[in-house]
């Protein structure tokens, strides 16, 4: 940890030049849509920036979401920003343990009353009066309704504090439940609150809320989902690399035919780019190395709500979800047009219900905003035929 009080010495300290985090603070204005000449002042306002008090709640997880912001085999700028916060309380990395540990949770939330930030990873599990998760003897719901109520913000990190996640798959037996879900159905207090999604998150998706966080005291624009459009405003898919062979219609047929060889287009053997929002494709992984579909594994469609039940993680897409005139798979003689699908999109919008269902037939549905109820699969059948009759496609 830092002990500096604020970032611009901590990340000296840290031995991070000037140069590389005005380097940072560029990659962070266009990831968050702002003009780069921004940078310098971001990067002035930032280094005057006070330690933040944050108590994390991990509950029903893998860790993977701490291990990729914290990712330990290189100091990197983002786990610096990270390490400079005051983390008063995190199940993983504190070193307290037992009744010490509880007591700095208590104190945390008794000095920063209403203005310590709330990071939270992992569902909540609310089946059985929430008995299968438990910590320092009171539930997981317990004590999110506890820390929530005078938290100044709440950042969800991870899908399954997102959506549920892993922990929600079917039969969902803990009753593994979101963040979003407890606030919307009253059992947490209303707080601010940002989705970062993802199985887990890009580091610069939670080091960016962060950092926008510290600059601004609010989050940055979100989308249906409440996640920040600026790190998940466009698909994996539009921005693929492999985005010229699907509009060739090239794609691979298995892992190790010659289109897998050539690296073409993944989306038969799976892929979920075209309806996953993330920035993989422009931030990509491991310091900017590679992600997933350039290193030749299909999307999974991580940061999307019931990626792990929706269709399976190997199963193309129906036509109907792909973008654009697509002629893939067992489907060829299928085709939809991007205009069918937008204005099907439209019409749903308005009427506050998503398009399409989670059957078994579709796979993979449509991510629901959460205000929204689903349609019936045969509604959705009977709007998208009516649009294609009336536009005579
Ligand atoms: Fe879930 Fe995160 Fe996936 Fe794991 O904390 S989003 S299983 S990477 O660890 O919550």
């Amino acid at each position: 940890m830092i002990d500096a009080d604020k970032l611009g010495s901590g990340l000296r300290d840290g031995g991070i030049s000037r140069r590389a985090f005005l380097k940072y603070c560029v990659s962070l204005m266009s990831l968050l849509a702002l003009p780069s000449s921004l940078a310098p002042a971001v990067a002035q306002t930032l280094a005057k920036v006070k330690r933040q008090s944050v108590i994390w709640l991990s509950f029903q997880e893998c860790t993977g979401c701490t291990e990729s912001i914290t990712r330990s085999h290189a100091p990197t700028i983002e786990n610096l920003i990270f390490n400079f916060l005051s983390l008063d309380y995190h199940h993983t990395l504190q070193a307290a343990s037992g009744e010490a540990a509880e007591a700095a949770r208590k104190s945390a939330m008794d000095l920063s009353r209403g203005k310590y930030l709330l990071i939270v990873d992992g569902s909540i599990p609310i089946g059985e009066g929430g008995v299968y998760s438990t910590i320092a003897g009171i539930t997981n719901l317990e004590m999110l309704k506890t820390c929530a109520k005078d938290a100044g913000a709440i950042i969800a990190v991870g899908t399954c504090a997102t959506f549920g996640g892993l922990p929600k798959a079917e039969p969902n037996p803990t009753g593994a439940t979101s963040v979003s879900e407890l606030m919307d159905r009253g059992m947490i207090a209303h707080r601010p609150l940002v989705n970062v999604s993802g199985c887990p998150p890009l580091p610069i998706a939670i080091s960016g809320t962060l950092a926008h966080y510290l600059m601004f005291n609010r989050f940055p624009a979100l989308d249906d989902l409440g996640r920040p459009r600026v790190i998940y405003g466009n698909t994996v898919h539009e921005r693929c690399s492999r985005l010229h062979f699907y509009e060739e219609k090239k794609f691979a047929k298995s892992f190790d035919d010659e289109g897998a060889r050539k690296g073409w287009c993944l989306y038969e053997l799976g892929c979920k780019g075209p309806l996953t929002h993330n920035a993989c494709a422009t931030v990509k992984w491991n310091d900017g190395t590679s992600f997933p579909i350039e290193s030749g594994h299909p999307c999974l469609g991580c940061s999307e709500p019931g990626f792990w039940d929706r269709g399976g993680l190997y199963r193309n897409l129906i036509p109907e979800q792909a973008p654009g005139d697509i002629v893939a798979g067992n489907n060829t003689q299928t085709t939809v047009s991007r205009a069918t699908t937008s204005i099907a999109l439209a019409l749903c919008a308005t009427k506050k219900v998503a398009p399409f269902d989670n059957t078994e037939n579709s796979g993979w549905a449509t991510a629901k905003p959460h205000n929204m109820k689903m349609c019936s699969p045969s509604t959705t059948a009977s709007l998208l035929s009516f649009i294609k009759t009336a536009l005579r496609i």
